[in-house]
C-alpha cells in the first residue's frame, strides 16, 4: 500500500464504503441493528484509517531526517471528545455529513455520543492537550507522555443544590482512537534499598504503552500521545499464594490495579500521598525509559543526547525526571555523575503554572527515601553539588525542613524555566524563584500561553469561523495572525449585521440546550455573561456572586433604571475535599432557584448553572458568550487560557490585571476591555491593612445588602443559619479582596450594561476583539518553545520544495 505525506484524498463514496465495512467487519453489525453507538465506532475507524498514513509518513520522515524530538511529560491531558477534532484537521467533516445522511445516521448525534477523554482538572491539562494539537499542526516532531486513567475527572451532580462526585468510566466503552502497544513495556520499580548505587527495589509494576495518533491541521503531520497503564509484573507471588498467604500473594496485582485506576482530583491542594508520587515515578520512568531506547536505536552516543531530545515537564509533576535520568545514564549506561547531570540539565526544561504556596509540591525526605530510595540519594547529591558550586544563600535548597522541594528540584536541573504569562513569568522571577534567579540570571523565560484555533474556534463556533472565512478566506486557521484582516470590518455595519447574526445563532442554540436540559427558559436577547473554570476562592465566583445579588436587589428596587438583561452563567467542579469552594457552588444554586423564580426580574435576570462543566461544555458555553468574566485576584491566576478562548469567540473580557488578562487587554486595546480591581503590587499592600475588607464593605451600599440578604437566608429560607460562615469570612478572613474590589467590579458592570443596550457600539468592540485574538493561538505558543527552549525545527518546513 502506498502511502502519501498528506490523509489520502477521500471521496464520499470511498468514506462511506469504508463506514459500512467498519461496521459490518469490525464492530460485526449489520446497518439495520446499528446503534448510535455502533455508528460512531464505525466512523470513528473510518477516520482514523486516514490518519494512519501521514502517522507513519511523519515517524519515517523525522527518523530520516535524524530530528530532534520533543517529549512532553505531563501528569495530565485534558483532551475531550477526538472525532470531531480528527475529521476537521483531516478535512473530512463535509464529507462525513454527507456519509451519514446517505446511511441514515444524524452525524450531530454521533459526535456527541463520545464521551470527554476527561485525564485532567483544568487549565493545566488542557493547556497541553492544545499543545499537542499545535505540535502536530507546525510539523513538530513530538511525542506527549502520560497516565492512562481509566477513571478520569469525576463527574458532578448537584443534589439539593450541592456538587456530588460520582466516577467517570470513559475507558467501559471501546476507545477507538488508541492502539495497544504491549510489546513496549517497562519496570517500574518502588522501595526496597539503595547501596552504592545500586537499587533493588521490593515492589514493581510494568508501565503498558497505549499510542494515540495526534493529527495536525490539515492532515499534514501526526505525533503520538503515548498513555501508560500499569499492569502487574506477576499476577500472583506464587512462593506466598503456595505458603497460604493468600491477600499478601495478590499484592503485585493490587498495586498495578490501583497505580493508573484515578486521576487526582485536586489541583488547589498538595496533599503527600504516596499514591501520588508512585503516580509521577510511573509516568516518568517509563517515560525517560522509552525514550532512551528510542534514543539508542538510532545513535549511541548518551553525551548527545541534548542534540537529539528534548524534555519538558509540565509543572513539577514529573520533577523527578532530574534524579531518574541521572539514574538512568549512570546506573544502567556507566557515564560519570558530572556527565550525567550536564546532560540532564541540558535536556530538560520546566514550566511553572502557579505561585499558590498551597499548590507547590514538597516530598517529606522520609516517604521519598521510602518510595524512591536510591533517588533520595541523587537528590542529596545534586543539592550539595548545587550548594557548592553557587555558594548559596543557606536559605536556599531542595532538601529544606526535610522535604524535598519539587520547584526547586525541577529549577535546578532544567537549562531553561518558563512561566505562563508576562506578569506571572515576571512574578515567578520575583517571589518563588527569587534567590534561584539572581544565582541563574537568564533562565527564567516567558512563554505566555495560547489556545489552538481549530478546536476553540473552527469547530466550536462554525457561524463565526464561516463568517471569517467568508469575510478573509480560511488562511487563519493555520495562521491566526490573519485575523488582523477583519479589523476594517469592525467599522462595517453590514458585517457587524453577519457578525450578530452569527452570535445569535450560538446563543438561541445554547438557550434551547438549558430549555432542555434544566427546564429553565432563558432569553437569547440578554447578555449571556459567563463565568466557567475550577471553583476557587482566588478565581472568586463569589464576587460574581455577590453582584448577582446585587443586581437582582437593584433591579427590583429600581426596574426602571437602564438595566441589560442578563443570563450568569456558571460552570466549574470544585476539588472534593475544599469545602469552602462547595459552599460557594451552594450559594450559587441557591441564588439561582430565588432569582429564576421571582416574577418581578423575569426575563431581565437569570443564574444558569449547568453541572459537570467539561471540554464539551466549553465548546457549547464559549461560542454563545458575550461577556467573559476573567475576575480573579491580581496575582494568583499563572495565566488563564478560557480568558483567550472568549476573546476570540468574540466576546468581551470584564477582568482584573492578572494572568494573560494584562496581553489580551493590551492586544485588544484599552477601550475595548472592562477593568476593574486592585493591581497584584496593590493587592499586596492592601492586605496590611486588617481592617481591609470591614472598611471596603462599610463604604459599600451593595456590598452591605448583598451580605445582609445572604446572611438573614433569604436564599436558604429553610436553613436561615447556612452561610453565616460565609458571611463571616467575607467580614473577616476576606484573603483574596473580594470587598476591596466588589465597588468597581459592580461600576464596570454597569459600563457592559450601557455598552450592551448599543448593538452596533458593543459588536463593533466584539470584532476588534477577534480580530486582535491571532497572538493567543497556541502555534505562537509553541514556537517560542521550539526557538527559545528545545531548540527544534518544523519538520514541513520546505516540506512543498522536497515533495
Ligand atoms: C496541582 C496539583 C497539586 C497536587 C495534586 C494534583 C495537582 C494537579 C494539578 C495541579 C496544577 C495546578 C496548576 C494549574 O493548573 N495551573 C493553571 O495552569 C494553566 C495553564 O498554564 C493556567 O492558565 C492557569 O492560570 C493556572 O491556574
Amino acid at each position: 500500500m502506498s502511502m502519501t505525506k498528506d490523509a489520502r484524498p477521500v471521496n464520499d463514496a470511498e468514506l462511506k464504503q469504508a463506514v459500512e465495512q467498519h461496521l459490518i467487519y469490525t464492530l460485526g453489525k449489520d446497518a439495520r441493528h446499528a446503534s448510535v453507538y455502533d455508528w460512531r465506532m464505525a466512523l470513528s475507524y473510518a477516520i482514523r484509517d486516514r490518519i494512519v498514513g501521514p502517522w507513519f509518513h511523519a515517524t519515517r520522515r523525522t527518523y530520516e531526517g535524524q530530528r530532534k524530538r520533543v517529549y512532553y511529560l505531563s501528569m495530565e491531558f485534558l483532551i475531550g471528545r477526538m472525532l470531531e477534532d480528527a475529521m476537521i484537521n483531516l478535512g473530512l467533516l463535509e464529507a462525513s455529513e454527507s456519509v451519514a445522511k446517505s446511511l441514515g445516521f444524524d452525524l450531530r448525534q454521533i459526535i456527541e455520543d463520545e464521551p470527554d477523554a476527561a485525564l485532567g482538572n483544568g487549565g493545566l491539562g488542557r493547556l497541553a492537550a492544545c499543545f499537542l494539537e499545535s505540535l502536530s499542526s507546525l510539523g513538530c516532531p513530538a511525542h506527549g507522555y502520560g497516565i492512562r486513567y481509566e477513571h478520569g475527572l469525576f463527574r458532578q451532580r448537584f443534589e439539593g443544590g450541592q456538587q456530588v462526585e460520582t466516577p467517570e468510566d470513559w475507558l467501559t466503552q471501546a476507545h477507538p482512537w488508541e492502539f495497544a502497544r504491549p510489546e513496549s513495556a517497562y519496570e517500574i520499580g518502588f522501595k526496597g534499598e539503595a547501596v552504592n548505587g545500586d537499587w533493588h527495589p521490593s515492589e514493581s509494576v510494568i508501565a503498558s504503552a497505549y499510542d494515540m495518533p495526534v493529527i495536525g491541521w490539515q492532515g499534514r503531520w501526526a505525533n503520538t500521545l503515548r498513555m501508560w497503564s500499569a499492569k502487574p509484573t506477576t499476577l500472583f507471588d506464587l512462593e506466598r499464594f503456595n505458603s497460604g498467604d493468600y491477600a499478601a500473594a495478590a499484592e503485585p496485582e493490587a498495586l498495578a490495579r490501583t497505580l493508573s485506576r484515578v486521576l487526582y482530583p485536586d489541583d488547589t491542594t498538595y496533599q503527600g500521598k504516596e499514591l501520588r508520587l508512585k503516580q509521577e515515578f510511573f509516568l516518568t520512568s517509563a517515560a525517560l525509559q522509552d525514550i532512551l531506547r528510542r534514543y539508542l536505536s538510532e545513535y549511541d552516543d548518551l553525551t548527545k543526547l541534548p542534540q537529539k531530545v528534548a524534555i519538558q515537564m509540565n509543572d513539577t509533576h514529573p520533577a523527578i525526571a532530574g534524579p531518574e535520568l541521572i539514574r538512568l545514564l549512570t546506573d544502567k549506561h556507566g557515564l560519570e555523575w558530572g556527565v550525567a547531570q550536564d546532560i540532564a540539565r541540558a535536556t530538560l526544561g520546566y514550566t511553572n503554572h502557579t505561585l499558590l504556596p498551597e499548590a507547590l509540591e514538597r516530598w517529606s525526605t522520609w516517604l521519598m527515601g521510602n518510595i524512591l530510595p536510591r533517588h533520595m540519594q541523587i537528590i542529596e547529591r545534586i543539592d550539595d553539588d548545587h550548594r557548592r558550586a553557587t555558594k548559596r544563600p543557606a536559605h536556599v535548597g531542595i532538601v529544606r525542613n526535610n522535604e524535598v522541594q519539587m520547584g526547586e528540584l525541577a529549577f535546578i536541573m532544567s537549562h531553561k524555566v518558563n512561566g505562563v504569562s508576562a506578569l506571572h513569568s515576571d512574578l515567578v522571577k520575583k517571589t518563588v524563584f527569587h534567590d534561584l534567579n539572581e544565582l541563574h540570571p537568564g533562565r527564567i523565560i516567558n512563554q505566555t500561553n495560547g489556545v489552538t484555533p481549530r478546536r476553540w474556534l473552527k469547530l466550536a463556533n462554525p457561524p463565526l469561523a464561516g463568517l471569517i472565512s467568508d469575510t478573509i478566506g480560511d488562511g487563519w486557521i493555520g495562521d491566526l495572525d490573519q485575523l488582523k484582516a477583519l479589523e476594517p470590518h469592525a467599522n462595517d455595519k453590514a458585517f457587524r449585521k453577519d457578525f450578530r447574526a452569527a452570535k445569535r445563532t450560538n446563543k438561541v442554540a445554547l438557550s434551547n440546550w438549558v430549555g432542555e436540559t434544566m427546564g429553565v427558559q432563558i432569553n437569547p436577547n440578554a447578555m449571556f455573561d459567563v463565568q466557567i473554570k475550577r471553583i476557587h476562592e482566588y478565581k472568586r465566583q463569589h464576587l460574581n456572586i455577590f453582584e448577582t445579588i446585587a443586581l437582582w436587589h437593584n433591579m427590583r428596587e429600581n426596574p426602571d433604571a437602564g438595566w441589560a438583561p442578563r443570563v450568569k452563567v456558571f460552570g466549574g467542579k470544585s476539588a472534593p475535599g475544599y469545602a469552602v469552594a462547595k459552599e460557594i457552588i451552594h450559594l450559587i444554586n441557591d441564588v439561582a432557584q430565588v432569582i429564576n423564580n421571582d416574577p418581578v426580574t423575569g426575563d431581565m435576570l437569570k443564574v444558569i448553572y449547568p453541572p459537570n462543566y467539561n471540554v464539551s461544555m466549553a465548546e457549547r458555553l464559549i461560542p454563545a458568550a458575550d461577556l467573559s468574566e476573567q475576575i480573579s485576584t491580581a496575582g494568583k491566576e499563572a495565566s488563564g487560557t478560557g480568558n483567550m478562548k472568549f476573546t476570540m469567540n468574540g466576546a468581551l473580557t470584564i477582568g482584573t490585571l492578572d494572568g494573560a488578562n494584562v496581553e489580551i487587554r493590551e492586544h485588544v486595546g484599552a477601550e475595548n476591555f472592562f477593568l476593574f480591581g486592585l493591581t497584584a503590587d496593590e493587592v499586596i499592600k492592601r492586605r496590611r491593612n486588617v481592617r481591609h475588607a470591614r472598611d471596603a464593605i462599610e463604604a459599600s451600599q451593595n456590598m452591605q445588602h448583598v451580605l445582609q440578604l445572604i446572611v438573614e437566608g433569604r436564599f436558604s429560607p429553610t436553613d436561615p443559619d447556612r452561610y453565616h460562615g460565609l458571611v463571616d469570612r467575607a467580614w473577616n478572613h476576606d484573603h483574596y479582596l473580594v470587598a476591596a474590589d466588589f465597588e468597581g467590579y459592580y461600576t464596570a458592570q454597569r459600563a457592559a450594561d450601557k455598552l450592551y443596550l448599543d448593538p452596533e457600539a458593543w459588536s463593533e468592540q466584539a470584532v476588534l476583539n477577534v480580530a486582535r485574538s491571532g497572538f493567543f493561538s497556541s502555534d505562537r505558543t509553541i514556537r517560542g518553545y521550539m526557538a527559545d527552549i528545545w531548540g527544534t525545527e518544523s519538520a514541513l518546513d520546505g516540506e512543498e520544495d522536497a515533495a
